[in-house]
């Protein structure tokens, strides 16, 4: 038996940081009343690089800390909801990019859960003994999607990347339990990119609406609902309690969110950690950000033996935790 193991671990964001007091500059904005309500304090911004250009910067670390010819790699998946185009996809241009050859490539959309959802599908790819070498990154330009005439929700966003590198290993399973959930009938609450039939042959009744929109109230209460439920049976599954987990890494939306979470499940506040005060919300990329950082200051060692919840939430609706032990 086969399973995927994380081998290495990365992420790049843009050099540009636009702070708080930098965005009252450009809308009717402040410091206090971001800060307050959502732990945010900076994000970076995209002045040139587009989301293949993350996502190749992080892709080329990974190459390097695992010490992998780009030949060697068997499959790329970007999870985004800000992708380079709709065609190419995003994993496309970064196997180009790379120079992986003998990969294949495609994007995986689901939102502020993407990198989970990627995670786990590549987890199967790797059980399937058919695979040895595969990248998942999460990569957001959601510069380039918020409307920036929106105080309520462009503020909360920011551009970044990071993923991990699998790799097939006989020793122990690195993914203990998942549970993964969608509720579609909710989806409308968070929207970007909304098209409609324009061809000489339709009749379009509403425009196009290309901009990221966020009912926050609805999305909120979706969060501190569901997300909880979701984390305690996930662990259950493994046979693990809040208390005898290393660390949860969730989505980096807002820190009070995650303040109600980490009391729902009854755990220590300071086993989440967090990372939205310098990069704000990069839906996809939060997770693999956060991930990579940890392993940076020796927090995650990745040497099998912490156990890790990997927790995602937001458009889609979607929703879903990976129990680890890394
Ligand atoms: C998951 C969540 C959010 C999110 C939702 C609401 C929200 C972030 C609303 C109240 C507002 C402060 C900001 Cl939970 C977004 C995503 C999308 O990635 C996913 N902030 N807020 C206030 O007035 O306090």
């Amino acid at each position: 038996m086969s399973f995927g193991k994380i081998m290495a671990v990365a992420h790049y964001a843009p050099e540009q940081v636009v702070t708080n007091e930098g965005l009252t500059k450009v809308m009717d904005t402040s410091d206090e009343w971001i800060k307050s309500r959502t732990g945010i304090e900076q994000r970076h911004i995209s002045s040139n690089e587009n989301t293949s250009d993350l996502a190749t910067k992080v892709g080329q670390q990974l190459l390097a800390q695992s010490k992998l010819k780009a030949e060697a790699i068997d499959f790329i998946i970007v999870s985004t909801i800000s992708p380079d185009a709709s065609m190419p996809s995003t994993a496309s241009l970064v196997q180009a990019k790379l120079g992986a050859v003998n990969a294949f490539a495609f994007d995986l959309t689901a939102a502020c859960s993407g990198f989970i959802y990627a995670l786990s599908v590549a987890d199967k790819l790797m059980t399937s003994g058919v695979y040895k070498n595969g990248i998942v990154i999460g990569a957001e330009v959601l510069s380039k999607v918020v409307d920036w005439s929106d105080r309520a929700t462009s503020v909360l966003f920011g551009d970044g990347a990071g993923g991990v590198l699998l790799q097939s290993s006989t020793k122990e399973p690195m993914l203990l339990s998942e549970s993964l959930k969608s509720d579609g009938s909710r989806s409308q609450s968070l929207t970007s990119n909304l098209t409609q039939p324009n061809s000489p042959f339709s009749k379009a009744t509403q425009a196009n609406d290309l901009f990221l929109k966020m009912d926050g109230r609805a999305i909120f209460d979706f969060a501190v609902r569901d997300v909880p439920k979701n984390i305690l049976e996930t662990l259950e599954k493994a046979e693990l309690t809040s208390e005898t987990v290393d660390y949860f890494l969730l989505h980096q939306a807002n820190s009070r969110i995650l303040d109600k979470m980490a009391r729902k499940i009854k755990a220590d506040r300071s086993k989440f950690l967090q990372n939205m005060q310098e990069y704000g919300n990069t839906s996809a990329a939060s997770i693999p950000i956060l991930l990579s950082e940890a392993v940076a200051s020796g927090t995650i060692k990745l040497d099998g033996t912490q156990k890790i919840v990997l927790t995602g939430f937001g458009g889609g609706l979607t929703w879903g935790t990976l129990v680890v032990k890394i």
